[in-house]
């Protein structure tokens, strides 16, 4: 009864850190190739996490410092182009690494048999050889913002997930670190696990059976060995 029909992760801040020394890198050493002066400290970055999606994030950034909405959508584009193209030489490079105790758990789940998906509002040019380096072929399904026509809190992602596997929605769960994730999720209608991180544990993440501080929280480790 209790016993989950599968797992489905989110990508970034959840099965990776892949936020302040990865995606904010990127899109810096975008600004600096392109000659613009624009620059994202840690702090600045946080705040703008609100805001899904890499080229969403650049337009709002953009017309924030005064752009107008056609220079801001068409530099949004082609920064995001770069800054996709340098996240996978991060992770080429081996900068992108999992969070710790994510491993465990997914050998746990295999070992249970648990399918294992991502819904993810990243990129699917980079999403796909994180994937592939960091994990190998765990994931059976892999829905990126790519595939979607809307990103997170919009339900679109895992939606989709739940439409390509046939899991009910009831018996899945999301494993997710945000407040967008989170709510993305729920309208799915899955239930969730979060697991906040340095820049998410102020978020709501009252949507969430459980709050954990990281994949080695006890209280983690049972709700799933209950589960599986
Ligand atoms: C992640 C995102 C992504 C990444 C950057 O949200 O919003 O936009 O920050 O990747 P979530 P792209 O973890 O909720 O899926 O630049 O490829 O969009
Ligand atoms: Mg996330």
């Amino acid at each position: 009864m209790n016993r989950l029909a599968a797992v489905v992760f989110d990508v970034d801040g959840t099965l990776v850190d892949s936020e302040r020394d990865g995606h904010r890198v990127a899109f810096n050493a975008a600004f600096e190739e392109a000659g613009l002066p624009d620059r994202w400290d840690i702090p600045t970055y946080g705040r703008l996490l609100r805001i899904t999606g890499g080229a969403r994030r650049l337009a709002s950034w953009f017309g924030s410092v005064g752009r107008s909405p056609d220079e801001a959508e068409r530099l949004a584009k082609r920064l995001h182009g770069r800054k996709t193209a340098i996240m996978r030489e991060l992770i080429e490079a081996g900068k992108i690494e999992a969070r710790p105790g994510v491993h465990r758990l997914l050998d746990q789940l295999d070992a249970g048999g648990v399918p294992m998906h991502v819904a993810t509002t990243g990129t699917r040019a980079w999403v796909e050889p994180l994937l592939d380096r960091v994990f190998g072929p765990r994931f059976q399904v892999v829905v990126t913002g790519t595939d979607v026509p809307d990103l997170k809190p919009s339900p679109a992602a895992y939606l989709e997930v739940l439409r390509r596997t046939g899991c009910p929605a009831d018996r899945s769960v999301a494993v997710e670190d945000s407040q967008n994730g989170v709510r993305a999720a729920v309208a799915a209608g899955l239930r969730v696990v979060a697991v906040h991180n340095d820049y998410t544990h102020d978020d709501d993440l009252s949507g969430a059976e459980l709050i954990a501080a990281g994949f080695e929280d006890p209280p983690l480790s049972a709700w799933f060995q209950q589960r599986v």
